[in-house]
């Protein structure tokens, strides 16, 4: 897994490789919770009695040293805080990898990058937090055993274990402004009337790939062609820069990300920049989808 994450660390600038680390280490959570939510519907009188339990909340305290984070955490829908200590000298990346039943953190650490894929599902994460800044997101979480990385730039790591309990039974989604879909296929789908603020929802439709939904701002006078075609040998300044996003989940997850308040007016793009298994970043293969901000 190291190697892998460092490999790409060295190609890319490091905006898209940190979306890149992120949707590598973020992805794979809703699967399960998809499936499960479904079966908690089919008694619809139960439901709607449950749909009034508050989500639970989680907070991730991030530092130059550690993941502050807790031992447990609910599973299901939850709300959580990254906050990074005003100290902090690195930015925060991270990636909740829920571990498959019986794959140990060593197993991860030796992966090739060919297996790691094999040995996690994808839960989520955020694109980037600095210094004294906050990022809330709400993930909907499988239970079971994860390992949390906390990316920097330089791709160095800092590593967290959690273990993810039974799911919150009735706990209601959160309030969001419309669904971006990712794929299937290299395709993302944003709704109608996206602005690239406030609270979205974030689903992956492939079949079997993961995917992020990198947000970033597009330099002046390029367009998502400029950036596709940058993907494909990563050579120059990147043409975009990220401002935000959801990490990468597994397919049939979803998670949900604050993009705060409007972003300065131009071009933008929600992209996915994820490597696939031959090493090609899904941006490199057309997947992103630009949208302006006024
Ligand atoms: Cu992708």
């Amino acid at each position: 897994m190291t190697n892998h994450l460092k490999q790409r660390s060295q190609q890319q600038p490091s905006t898209i490789r940190r979306a890149s680390r992120l949707g590598t280490a973020l992805t794979g959570v809703l699967l399960l919770t998809g499936v499960a939510a479904c079966g908690d519907q089919d008694s619809a009188p139960q439901a709607q009695a449950e749909a009034t339990v508050a989500r639970p909340k989680s907070e991730i305290k991030l530092s130059d040293t550690a993941v502050d984070m807790p031992a447990q955490m609910p599973g299901g829908l939850v709300d959580v805080q990254l906050d990074a200590s005003p100290s902090t000298k690195r930015s925060h990346h991270l990636a909740f990898f829920r571990r498959n039943d019986g794959v140990s953190v060593k197993q991860l650490e030796k992966a090739s990058d060919a297996e790691f894929e094999s040995l996690v599902t994808y839960e989520g994460g955020n694109a980037q937090v600095n210094a004294g800044a906050s990022q809330a997101l709400t993930f909907d979480l499988d239970p079971g055993n994860y390992t949390v990385i906390d990316f920097d730039e330089q791709q160095n790591m800092l590593i967290g274990e959690t273990t993810v309990g039974a799911r919150t039974q009735g706990a209601a989604e959160p309030t969001a402004k419309g669904t971006i879909k990712l794929g299937p296929g290299m395709k993302i789908t944003l709704p109608k009337g996206f602005d690239g603020s406030g609270v979205w929802k974030v689903v992956n439709d492939d079949p079997s790939l993961p995917h992020e939904a990198g947000v970033g701002r597009l330099a002046p006078n390029k367009t998502s062609a400029d950036a596709v075609a940058w993907a494909k040998d990563l050579n120059g300044p990147p043409p975009i820069e990220t401002v935000g996003g959801f990490g990468a989940i597994s397919p049939g997850h979803q998670g949900w990300v604050d993009l705060g308040p409007k972003q300065d007016p131009g071009n933008y793009l929600v992209y996915c920049a994820l490597p696939g298994s031959d090493g090609v970043l899904h941006l490199a293969m057309g997947m992103a989808t630009e949208f302006p901000v006024n």
